[in-house]
């Protein structure tokens, strides 16, 4: 159960958590994998939800057996990348996920400090084009952490940039390396998705919308 009142900010997630993007990393990642030889499952695509473009690859190589130098390796993420840029080129406000715009707008009204916690590196690009940026009082991204989630660095960093105390902080995730991530940040978090994937999480709900009165 989470605790709402102790609640000072809100650390979201961007992929599969406030904008649909997650099915178009699938649809790059299976078309690389396709690439390769590798018939890549929706199975396959659940365990890379949260990693980072690099370990994402690394997963994909290992499960198809195949080693690259690091050269093809750069080309491989390069293209994938490209592939992916290329299917949210015509990303709108209307690829918001449930809930999105009301919670957001909520949490402002109400004086919550929100941050960006995301592992991708065209975050940036995705705020802009889905016209919700300007929410943010902190973008914490893949262009400026170290660590992949599960690491909680991701999350830390949004707390110290917030100002807030990570037992204030609630993280909003899609992906069981997000919920660990925030757990191991020692934060509250809620999964967005369907608990069998969201181990750990202190709550589960489907979209963003049922988190919209619960401040
Ligand atoms: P990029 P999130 C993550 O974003 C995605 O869930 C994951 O599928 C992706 O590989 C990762 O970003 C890196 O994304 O290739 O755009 O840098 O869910 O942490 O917002
Ligand atoms: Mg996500």
């Amino acid at each position: 159960m989470i605790n709402y009142t102790n609640v000072k900010a809100v650390i979201f997630d961007l992929d599969g958590v406030l904008v649909d993007t997650a099915v178009y990393h699938y649809q790059a990642w299976r078309r690389l994998a396709d690439s390769l030889g590798y018939s890549f499952s929706v199975e396959d695509n659940e365990q890379l939800k949260g990693v980072s473009r690099v370990g994402s690859l690394e997963l994909i190589l290992k499960w198809a057996g195949l080693e690259k130098s690091e050269q093809e390796k750069e080309q491989l993420l390069a293209q994938k990348n490209q592939w992916y840029l290329s299917l949210i080129e015509q990303l709108h406000p209307g690829h918001l996920l449930p809930g999105s715009l009301d919670l957001l707008q909520r949490l402002k009204t109400k004086g919550m400090r929100i941050a960006l916690g995301s592992a991708s590196k065209n975050a940036l690009g995705i705020l802009q084009k889905t016209e919700i940026l300007n929410y943010f009082d902190a973008l914490i991204d893949g262009n400026v952490v170290q660590a992949s989630k599960p690491d909680p660095e991701v999350f830390l960093k949004g707390a110290e940039a917030l100002g807030i105390e990570p037992a204030h902080c609630l993280v909003l995730e899609d992906a069981q390396a997000g919920i660990d991530a925030a757990k191991a940040a020692r934060m509250q978090v809620v999964g967005i998705g369907s608990a069998e994937n969201l181990k750990r999480a202190d709550d589960v709900v489907g979209d963003l919308t049922a988190l919209v009165d619960k401040f």
